[in-house]
Order: C-alpha cells, then structure tokens, then sequence
C-alpha cells in the first residue's frame, strides 16, 4: 500500500498528528485530542482545505508581500486597488471565528458520499486581524451601487492554478464582519492559510473565506462558476423554510442555482473532545467537555450531554465563550462507576436551532453540512 506523506511533510510547520486526506491538492485534517489541548487553535494544529494549490505556499511561514494587490470592483462608484501594504495601515479589528469546512462530518453520512473523507478534524478556532470591508469603503469613500446583491471573490492564479471563485450575500459586511485578513493569532496570516490576504467572513463555514484573494467585485448574481454551483451546495425547496431539503440517501440531485444554496452561515453543532472515543478514564468523578458554535446569529442557550446512548440527558455548564463567532467551552461533570458508556451533546440556540440525533436526515449527495449529534464511546476504570 502506499503511504500518505506526513502533514509536516506536506507543509512546512504543521504537526505530524495532522491527518493527510490528500496531498495534492493539500488536505489535512486535525484530530480531537489537539482540538482539546488548546483554547484557541495554533497554526500547527489548524486543518488546512485547499482545492487548487498554489507553488510555494505549502508553510505555515508567512507570505510576505507587501505589494500584493486586491481590486476593489463591480457595482461601486469608484472601482480601486488596494495593496496589502496600505490595509495594513487602515484600522484593524480582530474576531475570533469557528473555521469549518462544510464538509467536515461527511464520513458520517451513509452511504458516504465521495469527496474527502472528514471525521470531526476539518475545524479549528482561530483569531483574525484585518479590515472590514465596509471600514475599507468608508475609508476609500466608495458607494456601493444598490443593485450589489453578492461578494464575489477571486484567487490568485498564480503559478498557472486553477481559478477559485466564490460568492457570498451583501448581508455578511453586517452581519457577519467580513473582512481581509493579515493576522491570525497575533501573527501574520500563514501562507498554507491564505497569506498575505484573505478574505474572512465570521460564522460561515470555510468554503467562501477565499485565500489569496486578488479581486473582490459586486455583483447583482450569484457566481455561476463551478465552485459556487454544483460545489458546496446542498439541497433547498425554493420559498420553503427548510434548511437543508431532505432527499433519498444514495440519491442523485441535480444542482442549481435556484432549487439548492450554497454552504453560507454555519449550522449550530458540537463535540465531546474529552473523554477521547475508546479511551480509558478514572471514575468516580468524570468530567465530560467539548464544544459548541453555530453561526454567531443567536447565542447558544443550552448544551446537555447524555452518558447513557441518550435515554436521559442533562445540562453542562458553559465555561466560557469566545465571542459570538467562536466556540462555547463546556464541562458536565459526572459521578460514574466503572464500565462502559456512550456520551451524546446537542446544543440549542436562542432561535431553538438544535442537533439531529440522527444525522443522516439530512444526508446529501456531497456530504455537506454534517451536525449529527457525537457519539463517544469510552470506559470508567
Ligand atoms: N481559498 C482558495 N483560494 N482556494 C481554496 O481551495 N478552499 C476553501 C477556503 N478558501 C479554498 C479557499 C475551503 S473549502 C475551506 S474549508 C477553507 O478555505 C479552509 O481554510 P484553511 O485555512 O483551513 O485551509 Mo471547505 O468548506
């Protein structure tokens, strides 16, 4: 058989636990135990997505390129360039953000659908440093023509790769502080992770958070590329208020613009980090943690953990949280004699948006969207 370069041979600084799903293009996802083992996730710890590579940015090192150019285009009244040189000297705002791939879970779908085959690691929690896109505007002094409906955003092609395009709603530059980003955790924005720029927008999944972004445009529509359609859609039943439109597991669906939408806010979800599936623990007192997020829009009200395959359930206690874009810390502290249990955790937010017990009712043909409720199996010596 043939075996997977480690991450850390895959780009420079990651660590070797990281798990290769792919070498090129680059995908690695990070594991429960290093999820847990920090507050906010580090660089060398963060799952990494790329659909198209670009040369030499296989490292956690930052890019450094100050003449980097993003053009500004579309339906405004002044069309401009900005290089990452002159944001750096515009007022800066950090926030603190989920990163999820949309396709983080899709193993757990049944039967699995093809594409990269996540468990729980395509997630990490991290702080961006950048400008807001409306303060960019303001700044500059552009108008934005009111027929602008979408964000499109483009990736460097540099080096000959492919193009990445994406759109986003207007809604996001207020609700969701889109900005482009030069830092993540205090440092300079890592090139493996979209150095020197990217475009970040709080509360969505990563799919449109666009790395070595080159051109942001307005626009009326929609991107009809690839990557915005049949890419990173699930289905949707037009003026119907379902959020995912359920549809035969195994079954074939034929995207488009109008009967599906694409992966925007994040769905609310959560993970049991400790006690690890399969691990051993000292009873009697067993403290169960983990953590939970949705997309910033409503707080998370109640997150209940059940140590018994989800006959009976109780509250945790929320620790703490990390703003309303990152993720919600918490502990259910449990008296248990020795054996075996299955630990469950569904959290509910202020809007009642909660977890299905059964996952698979939202099965897709491209396994996006996964917020099946965890189960953890593991024993009280
Ligand atoms: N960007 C670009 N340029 N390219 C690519 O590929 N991907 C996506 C984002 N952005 C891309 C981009 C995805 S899809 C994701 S997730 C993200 O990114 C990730 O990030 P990191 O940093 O981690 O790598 Mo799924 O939904």
């Amino acid at each position: 058989a043939q075996q997977q370069p480690t991450a850390d041979q895959v780009v420079q600084g990651k660590n070797p636990k990281l798990v290769v799903l792919s070498s090129r293009p680059v995908v690695m996802e990070s594991t429960l135990e290093l999820l847990g083992s920090e507050r906010i996730t580090s660089k060398a710890n963060l799952f990494v997505r790329n659909n198209i590579d670009l040369p030499g940015l296989n490292t956690t090192e930052p890019n450094v390129q100050p003449g980097w150019e993003v053009e500004i285009t579309g339906l405004v009244d002044k069309p401009f360039k900005i290089t990452v040189d002159e944001l750096s000297k515009l007022p800066q705002t950090e926030v603190t953000t989920v990163l999820q791939c949309s396709g983080n879970g899709r193993s757990f779908f049944n039967p699995r659908p093809s594409g990269n085959p996540w468990t729980y690691g395509g997630v990490g929690q991290v702080t961006w440093r950048g400008v807001l896109l409306k303060t960019l505007l303001e700044a500059k002094g552009v108008k934005l023509d009111p027929k602008a409906r979408f964000i499109t955003m483009n990736a460097s092609t540099q080096g000959g790769a492919q193009p990445y395009e994406k759109s986003y709603p207007i809604s996001v530059m207020e609700h969701n502080s889109a900005m482009l980003a030069l830092g993540m955790n205090g440092e300079p924005l890592p090139a493996v992770h979209g150095g020197p720029v990217r475009l970040v927008a709080a509360g969505t999944f990563g799919t449109a958070n666009v790395k070595w972004i080159t051109k942001v445009e307005f626009t009326e529509k929609e991107s009809s590329g690839n990557e915005q359609v049949p890419r990173y859609r699930v289905p949707v039943l037009p003026g119907w208020n379902t959020p995912i439109l359920p549809t035969q597991p195994g079954s074939r669906y034929n995207y488009t613009l109008d009967n599906s939408r694409s992966n925007w806010g994040a769905n609310i979800n959560s993970f049991i980090l400790s006690p690890l599936p399969g691990s051993s623990v000292r009873g009697r007192l067993v403290e169960i943690r983990g953590v939970a997020w949705n997309d910033g829009l409503a707080p998370i009200e109640s997150i209940e953990v059940s140590v018994d395959s989800g006959t009976t359930w109780r509250k945790a206690v929320i620790e703490g949280d990390h703003g309303k874009f990152g993720w919600y810390r918490w502990v259910a502290p449990r008296l248990l004699s020795p054996g075996e249990y299955e630990a469950m955790v569904r959290a509910t937010d202020a809007l009642g948006r909660t977890q299905p017990l059964n996952g698979n009712i939202w099965w897709n043909e491209r396994g996006y969207e996964w917020n099946g409720v965890m189960r953890v199996k593991f024993t009280v010596t």
